[in-house]
Parts: structure tokens; C-alpha cells; sequence
């Protein structure tokens, strides 16, 4: 019977809530899908630094192989003159990471914002809560937007929102004011030309994570949307190496993807080598939605659907659960609590025991 190589998203010792060893008792858990979060997009990750997180997993009994993320600095993605130093420290962090056995590099190519909400902290009926997207509730001011997620988080870090990075929000939209989505693939190829080869000596597979939501926001350009934005990006570095986080919520907040034909079309390309699987639920015809429970029963994407495509091409990548609600009293960083994760990959891994037994 072939194993889910089944991970969960861990923000390290010093900001996680969670500990490795509530961690290693999820059934069928033996990967920590984990970052350094104290070094500036940009720099170069020092070794001595990913050898020390390695070591700290390895000894909690768990397996370090996926890094989430490794952050592309805004130069790379505008195409400025300076991209050439930031590109040489990406390369020489993949080299790092791949010293300590790491084999898979999830990053995304989203300008400005990474992942937004308008609400982190939706009610649900049932007392527990989870983070929501209505358009409507979009401010139209990308400060007023930054200023709600940072009083949503209640304190948590969130993954992509650097402080740092985004303290000079008028000069970074500034900067991209001639990025439309055509120069930002050409400045991905530029990317990947550049550190692919990289990968493919060190062994390191670099996995794109779509945009979230996959539309343009603000103005600005989004290349990982759908399909056809996949096919554009697999042509840009033709390589096993260049590959995709697959993301079932970010994908499927746009109901016109087939998360399914997805899946069916590039696991046998096996450009696939990450999956992120949650579920959500539109709350009406316009897309909105809150996010949800993974079960199928619970959102609006057929996860048995996802997980068959998945079986069916013979999946052997890493994959993870993805956000989920707060419940049970649990107050954690939102969309990573403990609970409703570990209930995902128990309903996963359930659904793949008998997708093998079939
Ligand atoms: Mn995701």
C-alpha cells in the first residue's frame, strides 16, 4: 500500500503554538513542512541555521523535506537591475537546503500581497470560526486592507505578510506600475532560467503555489490562475524541476476550475511535486466563501473527487491539509490551528486507505 507522504505546516518553536510532539501524534504524520521566518526575503538562508531546524524535527521523531517558503524578494518579480544579487542568494539557499536533505521548495510569484481575507475570523453556526473572502468587504485602499489583516491576526505572524517588506507599501505598487501579467511571466522565466539548472544538479524541485484568490487584485498581475496559467508556467523552464504546489482552496475559489483535470493533467507530467488539500464553501453565486472543514460533506469542493484524481495518476509527492477552522476553544494563527488540520489528515488519509482497498 503506498503511504501519503503526509506533512503539516509548522511555523518553528519560537511561533508556533503548536509543538512537534503534538505534531507527530496526527495518525499518519511524518513530515513538518517548515521555514525560517527570521530571515529577510532576499538573504541568503544560513546553513547553520536550516541544519538547526532540520535537527530540531529529526529529533522530535519527524522528517523535514518541504520548505514553506522560500520567498522571492519584490525585485525579482518587478525585473529591477538588482534582481541578479537577490537571484544569487536564492541559488545559494537552495544549495543550503539541499545540504540538509530538503527536497521540495514551495514559493509563490504573487506581487505585493500574498494570500488575503477580508475576515480571519468568520463566525461559523456551528460556534467555531475560519477566515472568509467577501469582494464586497475588499477595501478599496490596499493600506486599509494591510491594516485589517494586521488587526485580524490578533498578534500571529502571517505567512507572506512581512512588516518589513511591505512598510513602504505606496513605493512597492509604484514599482510595479509596468508589471502587467506579461512581464511578470518573463521575469518568472528570467527566474527559473537562472536557478533551475540549480535545482536539477542539487536535486531540490521548486513548487509554485497559485495565487490566492487567483484573480487580479488591486491592479496588480496574477500568473497562476487556473489551467491555462499552468501550461504558460510549465513552458517557461521545461523541467521536471520547474513543478506546482497544487492548492485545492486556492484553486477552487475560482468554481470555474476542475481541480480534478487539474490534477489528471499534470501528476503524469510529474511537474506535481507538492499538494495542498483543503476544502471551502461559497456562500453565494459571486464566489465569496469562508473557508471550511475538509470533509466533502462540509464545503463546496469534492475532496473524494480530488483525492481519486490524485490516486488514480499514482501521486507519490509530499501533500499537507490546509487551513482550517478554530474549534474547540482553540485560539490559533488563523487558518493553522491544530485541531481542525489534524482532522483533515485523519479524513484524508481515510479517504486514500480506501481509495487503495478499492
Ligand atoms: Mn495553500
Amino acid at each position: 500500500m503506498s503511504q501519503l507522504k503526509m506533512g503539516f505546516r509548522w511555523f518553528g518553536s519560537k511561533d508556533d503554538n503548536i509543538s512537534l510532539t503534538q505534531i507527530r501524534q496526527i495518525p499518519g504524520t511524518k513530515q513538518v513542512v517548515g521555514a525560517l521566518f527570521d530571515v529577510p526575503v532576499g538573504e541568503v538562508w544560513p546553513q547553520e541555521k536550516i541544519d538547526a531546524l532540520k535537527q530540531e524535527v529529526t529529533a522530535a521523531g519527524l522528517k523535514l523535506e518541504v520548505i514553506e517558503s522560500v520567498n522571492i524578494h519584490d525585485d525579482i518579480k518587478i525585473g529591477l537591475p538588482t534582481r541578479d544579487r537577490y537571484i544569487e542568494n536564492y541559488i545559494q539557499t537552495i544549495k543550503n537546503l539541499a545540504k540538509a536533505g530538503i527536497k521540495v521548495i514551495c514559493y509563490n510569484f504573487m506581487p505585493v500581497f500574498d494570500w488575503l481575507r477580508t475576515d480571519l475570523h468568520h463566525q461559523l453556526a456551528d460556534g467555531s470560526n475560519a477566515m472568509m473572502y467577501e469582494q464586497a468587504k475588499l477595501p478599496k485602499d490596499p493600506e486599509a486592507l494591510m491594516a485589517q489583516m494586521k488587526s485580524g491576526s490578533r498578534g500571529f505572524s502571517l505567512p507572506g505578510w512581512e512588516p518589513e517588506r511591505l512598510a513602504a507599501l505606496q513605493d512597492l505598487f509604484d514599482a510595479y506600475q509596468d508589471v502587467d501579467e506579461v512581464k511578470l511571466l518573463e521575469n518568472c522565466k528570467y527566474f527559473l532560467d537562472a536557478i533551475i539548472p540549480v535545482c536539477e544538479q542539487y536535486d531540490v524541485r521548486m513548487a509554485m503555489h497559485p495565487d490566492d484568490p487567483p484573480k487580479p487584485l488591486f491592479g496588480l498581475p496574477r500568473i497562476y490562475k487556473n489551467l491555462a496559467d499552468m501550461q504558460r508556467i510549465e513552458k517557461l523552464h521545461e523541467s521536471r524541476y520547474n513543478g506546482f504546489t497544487i492548492c485545492t482552496g486556492s484553486l477552487g475559489e475560482n468554481p470555474a476550475n476542475d481541480l480534478p483535470a487539474i490534477i489528471r493533467e499534470f501528476v503524469p507530467k510529474d511537474r506535481v511535486p507538492f499538494m495542498h488539500v483543503r476544502n471551502i464553501k461559497f456562500v453565494n453565486q459571486q464566489g465569496d466563501f469562508h473557508e471550511s472543514a475538509h470533509p466533502s460533506s462540509q464545503g463546496s469542493l469534492d475532496m473524494f473527487e480530488i483525492m481519486k484524481a490524485l490516486h488514480d495518476t499514482n501521486y507519490d509527492g509530499y501533500i499537507r491539509p490546509d487551513h482550517g477552522r478554530n474549534i474547540w476553544g482553540e485560539d490559533g494563527r488563523p487558518g493553522y490551528g491544530l485541531y481542525d488540520r489534524a482532522l483533515g489528515i485523519t479524513y484524508l488519509t481515510g479517504l486514500w486507505e480506501a481509495l487503495e482497498k478499492m
